[in-house]
């Protein structure tokens, strides 16, 4: 049995004990009101279920496992991961089991190329990450057993196992559409003494002659790994868990709601948004003209990507880090100032505009800028890094309810007639 496996094991028959205290003890007590506005508002604030994993504070932001994220940021992602799925870091020799288990799976099979090879040449990486998800689903160890019956008690461990195969494979597979995609010439193969995010950037081909660029996908891929519950990805992939599809299928419709320029292709959307200044004043631009740009995109009925967020009320920690590592590495490049400059100027103008309730630069508002730095420049790629990160997020809450026989998702909804009936 591997130690992450073990580990669970033993707070696994603690949170059942706990969930089942719970229920007895408090479950007639209530956690919301839903309003009318909140029912046509994206049940926006509505408390409806629990996720362990992380917490979104409005004037914080991220909270992993009790860790704010600003203390944190150094954890590999393979760290985080054990952090969001057990609620512990781990010791050195559990984290080095979970580099083995990632090393051993991390070959993507040969026929998920050949799907990639074959696609339109105009697919979104996005959806070839997806599909190549979805092609890989014969795989599922969860399926097999579910088919097998297994009793539910085990559901969590072929969630996991499964979890850990698809897992160990995503820097492979988004490593390998760059370069199908964007004509990169053959692929990379898999260096055992790298760890996750450094064998993404070994796999891209892309120059990295001082190791920054690793530091970076270490540092992205830690940042994005988890939002809470009830963000577009992750309600999504937990809803379709919840039917018992495999976590095959489950990530892959969550990812397909990270594909919405809403939620995480926003990141792709921003670094159009920051060259578009750059190429329209064919230089850094002073604050005044950064604010006559962004009233002139908000007049034409756009918005300003990577700022607002549904439940932040304060600067995105996740910025703040990205910010951070971009003084400390690249403080003298002309993209990256005009991602500052910007942070200075769009919240006085989302506030004097007044319809944003957070005026605040969100995870997206930075992150390419750093890509491009570094020679990431493709940004209609950036959502698959995301999606790379977030994956980890959507599988730790995934075997967790499998773990308490969370069952099927299904709220109520209402008519128009019932609501002027009853209200
Ligand atoms: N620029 C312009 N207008 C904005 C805005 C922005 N950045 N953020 C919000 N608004 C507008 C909304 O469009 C809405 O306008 P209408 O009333 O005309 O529909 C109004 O302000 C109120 O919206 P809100 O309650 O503050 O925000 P929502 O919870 O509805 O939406 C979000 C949140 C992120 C979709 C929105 O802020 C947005 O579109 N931001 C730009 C895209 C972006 O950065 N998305 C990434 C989010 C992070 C992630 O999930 O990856």
């Amino acid at each position: 049995m591997t130690l992450l496996k073990r580990k669970l094991a033993d707070k696994i028959s603690q949170w059942r004990d706990e969930a089942r205290d719970l229920v007895k003890k408090t479950g007639d007590k209530k956690i919301s009101d839903v309003t009318v506005a909140q029912a046509y508002g994206g049940m926006r604030g509505v408390r409806g279920f629990v996720c362990d994993t992380s917490s979104v504070s409005a004037e914080t932001g991220l909270i992993i496992r009790g860790y704010p994220l600003l203390e944190i940021t150094h954890l590999l992602p393979e760290e985080v991961f054990f952090l969001l799925i057990t609620g512990d870091l781990p010791t050195a020799e559990e984290l080095a089991d979970l580099k083995s288990q990632y090393s051993s799976q991390a070959v993507v099979p040969s026929y998920v190329w050949d799907v990639m090879k074959k696609m339109p040449e105009d697919s979104h990486p996005m959806a070839m990450f997806n599909t190549g998800i979805m092609v890989m689903q014969r795989e599922s160890v969860f399926r097999r057993k579910y088919d097998a019956g297994v009793p539910r008690e085990e559901y969590w461990e072929h969630c996991l196992e499964d979890g850990i195969n698809l897992l160990a494979k995503l820097p492979g597979l988004a490593a390998g559409i760059y370069r199908i995609h964007f004509n990169k010439g053959d692929l990379i193969d898999y260096d055992p003494g790298l760890d996750w995010s450094e064998n993404f950037v070994h796999m891209t081909g892309i120059n990295d002659p001082n190791g920054q660029f690793k530091k970076l996908m270490q540092l992205y891929f830690m940042l994005h790994c988890d939002h809470e519950g009830g963000n577009v990805s992750a309600f999504a992939a937990h809803t379709v868990a919840s039917a018992l599809s495999d976590p095959y299928y489950s990530v892959a419709a969550g990812l397909n709601g990270l594909a919405g320029p809403l939620h995480g292709l926003a990141n792709q959307e921003c670094l159009k948004f920051v060259l578009g200044i750059y190429d329209h004043f064919k230089a850094a631009p002073s604050k005044d003209e950064l604010k006559q740009f962004c009233w002139d995109r908000l007049n034409s009925g756009r918005v300003i990507p990577g700022y607002g967020h549904a439940v932040l009320r304060c600067p995105d920690p996740r910025f703040v880090a990205f910010v951070d590592y971009g003084r400390e590495h690249i403080k003298d490049d002309d993209i990256f100032n005009i991602v500052k400059d910007l942070f200075d100027v769009v919240a006085p103008v989302l506030q004097e505009q007044g319809k944003a309730k957070n005026p605040w630069p969100n995870v997206d508002a930075a992150s390419g800028s750093l890509l491009y730095y570094y020679g990431l420049k493709e940004f209609n790629f950036y959502t698959v890094l995301f999606s790379v990160s977030r994956a980890m997020g959507m599988i730790a809450q995934m075997v967790i309810n499998r773990a308490l026989n969370i069952p099927i998702t299904r709220p109520k909804s209402v008519t128009t007639d019932w609501l002027k009936e009853n209200t």
